[in-house]
């Protein structure tokens, strides 16, 4: 199959990374303002860089995130998501860590307001809909980080 470079730049599927960031009951979530699940509920999280690893990148987008200092910071699992809705088609292989707070006192703070409504804690058992699909279909999956 022959293609251009600018097509295999576009297409080529990426690693993210995004984390069950946990404290009691609850887990961290924040309502996205992307073009790639606008409006949902998802995970703190993002690309990850070149030279990496993944507890690595949880911690930095973490802090870029929220302005959290996360410890205890483990690999749940691995899925791999396809986004064709929108103008711009990308493909990701999702990394889901879990961590906990550094410290538990820390409160989180919306650090970047243009892709981010604002983070909270939400009960597992009554989380705030609609979520992010690929978080959606690991709930209905019967998915749960806090028994992982
Ligand atoms: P950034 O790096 O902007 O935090 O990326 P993101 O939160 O849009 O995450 C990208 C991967 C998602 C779409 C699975
Ligand atoms: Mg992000």
């Amino acid at each position: 199959m022959s293609s251009n470079d600018a097509t295999d730049l576009i297409l080529a599927p990426k690693a993210a990374v995004v984390v069950f960031l946990l404290k009691e009951k609850k887990v961290l979530l924040g309502r996205r303002r992307a073009a790639v699940g606008d409006s949902t509920f998802a995970l703190p999280g993002g690309n990850l860089e070149f030279g990496e690893n993944f507890e690595e990148c949880a911690a930095r987008e973490v802090k870029e995130e929220t302005g959290l200092d996360i410890a205890n910071i483990e690999l749940l699992t691995v899925t791999n998501n396809l986004f064709v809705e929108g103008p711009k088609p990308s493909h990701y292989v999702t990394i889901f860590m879990r961590s906990a707070l550094a410290n538990p006192d820390q409160v989180p703070q919306n650090i970047e307001p243009e892709k981010c409504d604002g983070w909270d804690w939400y009960d597992w058992d009554n989380l705030p809909q609609p979520l992010f699909w690929p978080l959606e279909k690991m709930v209905n999956d019967g998915f749960n980080p806090f028994s992982s």
